[in-house]
């Protein structure tokens, strides 16, 4: 705090560059949720130099904060803040592979293009991260979600109604969701990946229980992603590694080697995977694609291979979380926001 009171020791340079350089994504005040930085002044402004990190956005421009030095006491201290109007917020983290939601609506859309959407759906709370699948083997696609600070996933078999028709706890804290089709029945079903041993534990089943399939993969730093690599229906594990913007591809839910590896994307980016182009018949495979949060935009490839994107395009705000599903049911996965 000396800095301030002497007033010459400014400026601090490349704080919100600084953020910025390391992956961090600028996000409004009203979105900004529990991890984000606050970060005030970068230079000899009005507004004295400091960071504070959200533990709870309250709404009108206050926040719960913990933070040390406030009160030039070097005390770590945890307290309500409202930020001067100068202050600028940093998500530096993500929760899973590409954040939570913070609002808990979701903004979908029936083509691989800029547009608008097609449909919003409210459901979820600030932190969930959002999920999709056809939970009740009917055909339809709808979402879900899975609540870190609960362990438990919330899933919805309708297309708008808010509540969640199974809730089922399921991993540890620390987890990452994932769902799919592990055993080709139509149904989509739970799992989580363990980033601190690198294991997959997949359920068959929409319940609390053991798993049908718990094996190691991937390293650590790795994001899991799941998919029918393949075409033969089976919906199989992989793992996006930031280190080399590589993808690791598995044929089956068995620890291995990887049957497909693919550079694609960047080390900021959140991978994400569908059949974009509807193809059909033996080629029916889940391909890859990513989400770049600093500009909104998606890129998907049409073939699990090195090259450029067949679609590219903006969609949604910073700080959003992409998602995707076959929305309306026409054989073509297309993307989506939850906010
Ligand atoms: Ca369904
Ligand atoms: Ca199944
Ligand atoms: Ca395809
Ligand atoms: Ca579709």
């Amino acid at each position: 705090m000396s800095l301030v009171s002497v007033g010459t020791q400014w400026p601090v340079p490349g704080y919100h560059s600084g953020f910025q350089n390391a992956g961090g994504i600028e996000v409004s005040a009203t979105s900004a949720t529990k991890g984000d930085i606050i970060q005030v002044g970068d230079h000899d402004d009005a507004w004295p130099l400091h960071t504070a990190i959200v533990v709870s956005n309250l709404g009108g421009g206050h926040f719960n904060v913990v933070d040390s030095n406030y009160q030039s006491d070097e005390i770590v201290r945890q307290h309500d803040y409202q930020p001067p109007s100068g202050a600028r917020f940093w998500r530096m983290g993500t929760v899973g592979n590409g954040g939570s939601l913070v609002t808990g609506a979701w903004y979908l859309r029936n083509s691989n293009s800029s547009g608008g959407h097609s449909v919003s759906r409210q459901y979820g709370a600030t932190g969930d991260i959002p999920l999709v699948g056809d939970w009740d083997r009917n055909g339809t696609v709808t979402v879900g979600v899975y609540r870190p600070s609960e362990s438990r996933f919330y899933l919805s078999n309708s297309t708008s109604s808010q509540v969640a028709d199974v809730v089922t706890q399921f991993g540890n804290p620390g987890d990452i969701p994932v769902v799919g089709d592990w055993d080709y029945e139509g149904t989509t079903t739970i799992g989580v990946y363990r980033p601190s041993n690198q294991t997959f534990y997949l359920s068959n089943s929409n319940t609390t229980g053991a798993s049908n399939y718990v094996f190691q993969y991937g390293a650590p730093g790795d994001k899991p992603v799941v998919g029918n690599w393949n075409g033969d229906g089976f919906v199989t594990i992989g793992v996006f590694r930031p280190s080399n913007s590589t993808w690791y591809l598995r044929n089956s839910n068995t620890t291995g080697t990887a049957n497909i590896s693919v550079g694609f994307g960047r080390s900021t980016d959140v991978p994400v995977t569908g059949n974009w182009d509807g193809s059909t018949g033996g080629s029916n495979a889940t391909t890859i694609g990513v989400y770049r949060p600093s500009n909104q935009t998606f890129y998907l490839s049409n073939s699990n291979s090195s090259g450029s994107s067949n679609h590219i395009f903006q969609y949604g705000n910073p700080g959003d979380v992409p998602v995707t599903g076959d929305w309306d049911d026409n054989g073509t996965t297309t993307i989506g926001v939850g906010r």
